[in-house]
């Protein structure tokens, strides 16, 4: 394989810093200017501190860091540095009003527009093969998941709307198909926008393992609650347990049962209407601990990381790791349902194209799957650019999620990219898959 020549890399980089920028200004034009400066949660930041902070993070990175330029706004950086102001304290910083912070982003890009003319790709870490582009590219769209979470928590009139994926006919394969034991290449050492976290490539050893070839279902999800899975202790790690007692949860996040009491149908919200929860969409909106309390309960686990990114990217014919599930080729809307193409996941079975070699659909897109695996570094991490994209969060208090959901871009969503949240959190397009070991007569 040769390595991209500048042009392409410039018009791959300006693709994807326009695609994000358009998703931006949907997001950020669908509502008017008081639902822009509201608090709509504690856990989520104004939809207009995530606005000038997409144009901020863009400056720091692209205008000042690699073009040496000075910075435009220098009395706003602390506004928008995520360290400096939880987000449940932001709505009352004098943040820049709508107007102001939509022309800010828009000078900052205009002068990247000119600045990536003339880049040339080569030189420092941070422009080879147009790294800097492509993070903030990725950067931005991370923020319009973000900013799509604060509408779905939004209470009001539909302010987006998209058509629902295309029907498909559903996968009739095993339920389950078994991972051979045995290495893997794990991480990327080649993928040029491949963050920090997902490098260097380094082998894994893998004890043989059954997987979903689906993400778990509404309705599997309900036969959970309906044998009584949330009032069942044993089901619970005991952080699980205390959490959803003192919260009282019982059902997925924006679930409601219709009418009072028990006994009516299960419906939720979803960007603003009201509807029946479908049985065969991938469930949505659950915690670490519900996720896992459902595996128990099945009699089974959720993958480990290292088990995920072996389904997703080992190819049993070569014994190397592909990009994606599919191959190597990049996500097109026949493999996966990403992008905000569509707000909600795909009926469970979707998408053969983007079926595995060993028969596992829907590992990318649709929704993010939690792993069993702490957010820890490969073996020979180092910090790239910042120590505060990856490093400061590594540890036992986050999870990994896996495969991106309908609402990430394919810019920030490949075999290797890990995501990583709280276990209590589920306002995060979060769902899961389930595996358990194999047992040594069927290896
Ligand atoms: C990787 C999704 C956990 O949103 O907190 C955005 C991405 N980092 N700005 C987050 C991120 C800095 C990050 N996650
Ligand atoms: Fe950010």
């Amino acid at each position: 394989e040769t390595a991209p020549d500048a042009e392409t890399l410039r018009a791959r980089a300006l693709a994807s810093l326009t695609t994000a920028r358009d998703r931006t200004t949907l997001l950020t034009s669908c509502v008017e200017d008081p639902d822009l400066t509201a608090q709509v949660s504690p856990l989520m930041s104004p939809l207009v501190w995530d606005l000038a902070h997409i144009g901020n993070q863009e400056e720091l990175w692209l205008l000042r860091t690699v073009a040496g330029r000075e910075a435009i706004r220098p009395e706003i950086d602390g506004l928008y540095d995520a360290f400096e102001h939880p987000r449940s304290e932001r709505p009352k910083l004098p943040l820049l009003p709508p107007a102001e912070a939509r022309g800010y982003a828009a000078e900052v890009r205009g002068r990247v527009l000119d600045l990536l003319e003339s880049a040339d790709f080569h030189g420092t870490r941070l422009t080879e093969a147009g790294f800097a582009f492509g993070m903030i590219a990725q950067h931005e769209q991370q923020h319009d998941e973000t900013m799509l979470i604060t509408h779905q928590l939004r209470i009001g009139p539909p302010a987006l709307t998209a058509p629902d994926p295309e029907p498909a006919p559903l996968s009739t394969g095993p339920a389950e198909v078994l991972v051979p034991g045995g290495p893997f290449i794990m991480g990327t050492s080649a993928e040029p926008w491949a963050l920090d976290n997902e490098r260097p490539a380094h082998r894994r050893e893998v004890a043989p393992f059954h997987i979903d070839t689906t993400p778990v279902t509404n309705a599997a999800y309900r036969a959970f609650i309906d044998d009584g899975g949330y009032d069942n202790e044993r089901w619970w790690t005991r952080e699980g347990w205390a959490h959803i007692r003192e919260h009282g949860i019982h059902a997925p996040l924006f679930w409601h049962r219709d009418g009072s009491g028990t006994e009516g149908r299960w419906l939720r919200r979803r960007f603003g209407v009201t509807e029946v929860v479908p049985p065969d969409e991938p469930v949505l909106h659950v915690s670490w601990y519900e996720a896992d309390a459902y595996a128990r309960w099945a009699g089974r686990r959720l993958p480990t990381e290292p088990e995920w990114e072996k389904a997703a990217r080992f190819d049993p014919a070569t014994g190397g790791s592909t990009r994606y599930p599919w191959g190597d080729s990049d996500p097109a809307p026949e493999h996966a349902n990403l992008g905000q193409r569509h707000l909600r996941p795909a009926p469970a079975g979707s998408y053969p194209q983007g079926e595995s070699p060993l028969g596992v659909r829907q590992l990318i897109g649709d929704v993010w799957e939690w792993t069993s695996s702490d957010f820890l570094p490969y073996p020979g991490f180092r910090a790239f650019p910042y120590k505060e994209y990856s490093e400061v969060f590594f540890g036992p208090e986050y999870k990994v999620l896996r495969g991106g959901s309908f609402a990430v871009d394919a810019v920030a969503c490949r075999g290797t990219f890990r995501n990583w949240d709280y276990p209590i959190r589920r306002q995060i397009f979060s769902g899961f898959r389930t595996a358990r070991s194999a047992h040594p007569e069927t290896v």
